[in-house]
């Protein structure tokens, strides 16, 4: 195990027609934004079961909407990191690349990826749960407590996936696609352990790619990858980045 990238994956990089890397929480972490499932994540203070389920909602709404609220206001100040910026540059140096992410915090777009692919939906959006109507976080930040729709009055939600809700088709079907296309694939600050999502890097290894795993953590995904670089993202990644940049001068 190692914190630097092999010869291999940068030979395979370089000649690689189709990158994806699927991240989770820990891609964010050095952005400020909280993980879930570390020792200081959100789950060690609050119940899933509490904050995201449609159960919880149901029967507190006001204690979702003031987490989110919360997480609103957190998420729209900060700022990409190294480790999204290098995925980001990384697109310049491979003829294709996607990223499938399981944050809603949006930070990827941000640091200038274009190919996106947002499995548990974005904090950026919400909707009426009886009319459908989107409405933006200024409109339901405007509001006290549990937001109302502005066209019928129904119950105004977060458009993210919720436990026992389903992906989003169109993003999950396009996520499996391209991990079934990948040559070389990396797995970026996620526990792994949240399905149907986890079970993305392994539709790329079935499929014959180069497995990476970034994490400070081993995972459920170590022991099969090919290649697991114990740290932060946000130093190893532009490492990988940099150097297959100065290769391509
Ligand atoms: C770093 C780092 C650094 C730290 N650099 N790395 C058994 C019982 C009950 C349910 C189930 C069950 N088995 C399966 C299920 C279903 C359930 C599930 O998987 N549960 C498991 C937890 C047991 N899944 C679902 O319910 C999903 N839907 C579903 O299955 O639908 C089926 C269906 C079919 C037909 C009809 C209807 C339904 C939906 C799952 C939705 C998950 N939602 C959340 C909340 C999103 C909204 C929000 O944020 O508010 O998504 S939960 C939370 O977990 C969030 C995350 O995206 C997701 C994954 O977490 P992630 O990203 O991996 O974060 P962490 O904290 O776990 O890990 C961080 C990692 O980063 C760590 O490894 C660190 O080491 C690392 N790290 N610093 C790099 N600097």
């Amino acid at each position: 195990m190692s914190a630097h990238p092999s010869r291999e994956l940068l030979e395979r990089l370089a000649g690689a027609r189709r990158v994806v890397a699927f991240t989770g929480a820990g891609v964010s972490a050095e952005s400020g934004v909280p993980t879930f499932r570390t020792t200081d994540g959100i789950w060690t203070k609050f119940k899933p079961e509490e904050l995201a389920s449609m159960e919880g909602f149901m029967r507190n709404p006001e204690l979702v909407w003031e987490w989110y609220a919360a997480r609103k206001r957190i998420m729209a100040e900060v700022r990409p990191n190294p480790a999204h910026e290098a995925l980001a540059r990384m697109q310049a140096l491979v003829p294709h690349m996607a990223v499938i992410t399981q944050n809603i915090d949006g930070l990827h777009h941000r640091a200038g990826s274009t190919l996106v692919y947002e499995l548990h939906g974005s904090i950026e959006r919400n909707y009426c749960m009886r009319c459908g109507r989107r409405h933006s976080n200024d409109e339901v930040l405007r509001q006290t407590g549990v937001p109302c729709c502005l066209g019928c009055g129904g119950t105004v939600r977060p458009d993210v996936v919720w436990f026992g809700e389903q992906l989003p088709e169109e993003e999950w079907n396009n996520a499996v696609h391209a991990s079934g296309m990948a040559d070389v694939f990396f797995s970026v600050g996620t526990s792994g352990v949240v399905y149907p999502a986890a079970s993305i890097p392994f539709i790329a290894l079935d499929a014959g790619a180069y497995i990476v795993e970034v994490n400070p953590e081993p995972t459920p995904l170590t022991e099969k990858v090919h290649e697991y670089l114990q740290g932060p993202a946000g130093s190893i990644l532009p490492v990988i980045v940099h150097t297959l940049d100065s290769r391509k001068l």
